[in-house]
């Protein structure tokens, strides 16, 4: 009788084993999900932003990451930018060192990230955003390299006939 019953593998211990092991590759499941999940939401969401720039331009390359890092992604034309800027009807003056287009938007220079995204929100009847030049403290010419000075400037709301007005202003030292 006791001898039976010890060397039977208690019914009850196994179970719990089995639960155990259960929760425990539950909780690795979730684990990698938590893990993985916003890599994949990321590149799943990401904005597709076509870009025109001179292949040497180092601060359309530093743009373009702060773009990537706030969820869009890029298909490059190392062509330059005054053909297609020109062609999209954006006025010479309004110019800066690269022109993407991104959901049917021209955005010409260094436009910070979060008024693409108010821009794509907002949906205006427009022709695009411009920041004209290139404004040290604008992303992408930004950082120690530039001393961290931040030059005041404007994102300019670009018409369909070229007129323009304030979009955005960062004219203060506190502008984020
Ligand atoms: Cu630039």
């Amino acid at each position: 009788m006791h001898t039976t019953t010890a060397t039977r593998p208690h019914p009850q211990t196994a179970t719990h084993s089995l639960l155990h092991r259960r929760h425990a590759l539950a909780a690795l499941a979730l684990l990698g999900a938590a893990l993985v999940a916003p890599r994949l939401v990321r590149a799943a969401t990401a904005t597709p932003v076509e870009i025109w720039k001179d292949p040497s331009c180092g601060c359309c390359h530093d743009w373009m990451e702060h773009m990537q890092a706030n969820g869009f992604s890029f298909t490059v034309h190392d062509t330059g930018n005054n053909g297609v800027r020109a062609q999209l009807g954006l006025p010479q003056k309004l110019g800066s060192c690269h022109t993407a287009l991104v959901g049917g938007y021209l955005i010409e220079g260094h436009v910070p990230a979060s008024d693409v995204r108010a821009l794509l929100q907002q949906k205006p009847k427009a022709l695009g955003l411009a920041v004209p030049g290139m404004p040290v403290g604008s992303p992408g010419m930004d950082g120690p390299v530039y001393g961290n000075r931040r030059d005041p400037y404007d994102v300019l709301l670009v018409a369909h006939g070229g007129g323009t007005r304030v979009f955005k202003s960062y004219r203060t030292q506190s502008a984020s």
